[in-house]
């Protein structure tokens, strides 16, 4: 009678052994549901391929997996996507890596005024240069995507059209950007995109410095009826998931997401730049915004002043270990790929 018993236990231990370690996690508890926390309110880029992101995932996994999305600083806001993720405040995460400058030293460099001409190149160079450096930043997460804005041009309240224009003026802007508007002269002040809209209609600022689909998107045209063509730097941003969330996930699933990782940058990139046509039209067309296109002569004064960014940002990377001179030479080579 014992030894029956001890069989049976031992039969069943064997059993749920067997089953906790081979049947997915999905065909006994349901759909995998992941949490997507993003910063800007719904309509604008980052949501917009958040969005495509949720849909080919959920297509390629059969529904396997269900992802659930939490625009508008719903569930973490721009200055604690990171952390908040890590911490496993939500699955997955997107950020604008230029809200923390000091955090992300390597895929920041796209930032600096090397010319990268749009949004695609620029998602591009920024995800060849991750995946080359694997950056200490990105250790404790997964990236499941890495793309650019377009480059940055000043949207304002009153007309630009000369570095005079521009001394001591208001204009918001993050990160390496706003290290550029400092070299021209103007006065930059830091703020998380979604924080403009107020900022601006109190007078705050006087303008924005950022890629353009924010006309529309967030509707600047109404107020900001100048654009000044500098087609500066873009700003980087980055998909990350929470590496314990990332684990749990069966290894198929895994792959449909590794795969989806180029397509969705590049993607992305595509979509900006398209967009940024297409708000640039309205805002002319519905809007009455002027476009100012500097000389020749004025844009070569506006040019000169950056060249000391690279050497300044390059000393400073240096200081604290990095292989400036590597990473930038590799962003040149990247943009011309
Ligand atoms: N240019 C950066 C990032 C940025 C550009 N478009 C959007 C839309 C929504 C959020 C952020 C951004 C910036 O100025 O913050």
């Amino acid at each position: 009678m014992k030894r029956g018993t001890g069989f049976l236990i031992l039969g069943i231990f064997v059993v749920t052994a067997f089953f906790a370690a081979f049947v997915p996690v999905s065909v006994t508890a349901g759909p995998i549901k992941l949490s997507y926390a993003n910063f800007p309110p719904a309509p604008t880029f980052p949501c917009v391929q958040m969005e495509r992101w949720k849909k080919e995932v959920e297509k390629r996994t059969n529904g396997k997996v269900v992802v659930n999305t939490y625009p508008g600083g719903t569930l973490l806001g721009a200055k604690n996507m990171m952390d908040g993720v890590i911490a496993g405040q939500a699955d997955i995460g997107n950020l604008c890596m230029a809200y923390q400058p000091g955090r992300f030293i390597v895929t920041n460099a796209t930032s600096l005024p090397l010319g990268i001409p749009n949004a695609r190149k620029g998602s591009l160079v920024l995800w060849d240069l991750w995946e080359k450096y694997q950056p200490e930043a990105f250790a404790k997460v997964k990236v499941l995507a890495m793309f650019a804005t377009a480059p940055t041009n000043i949207m304002s309240k009153v007309p630009v059209r000369t570095l005079e224009d521009l001394k001591g003026l208001d204009l918001r802007a993050s990160g390496g950007a706003a290290q550029i508007l400092a070299a021209w002269g103007a006065n930059p002040v830091g703020m998380p995109m979604p924080a403009t809209v107020e900022a601006l209609q109190k007078g705050v600022v006087k303008g924005l410095f950022s890629s353009l689909e924010v006309m529309k998107d967030f509707k600047f045209a109404e107020t900001c009826k100048y654009v000044t063509m500098t087609d500066t730097v873009i700003y980087p941003f980055a998909v990350v998931m929470n590496m314990d969330s990332w684990n749990k996930l069966p290894q198929d699933v895994q792959k449909v997401m590794d795969d989806l990782r180029v397509e969705q940058s590049e993607w992305t990139g595509t979509y900006m730049d398209n967009h940024v046509k297409a708000a640039m039209e309205w805002a002319k067309t519905e809007q009455n915004v002027e476009v100012i296109t500097l000389s020749a002569a004025e844009k070569a004064k506006w040019d000169a002043k950056l060249v000391p960014l690279i050497e300044k940002w390059a000393a400073d990377a240096k200081s604290k270990g990095f292989p400036a001179d590597a990473i930038v030479d590799d962003i040149k080579v990247l943009i011309k790929k």
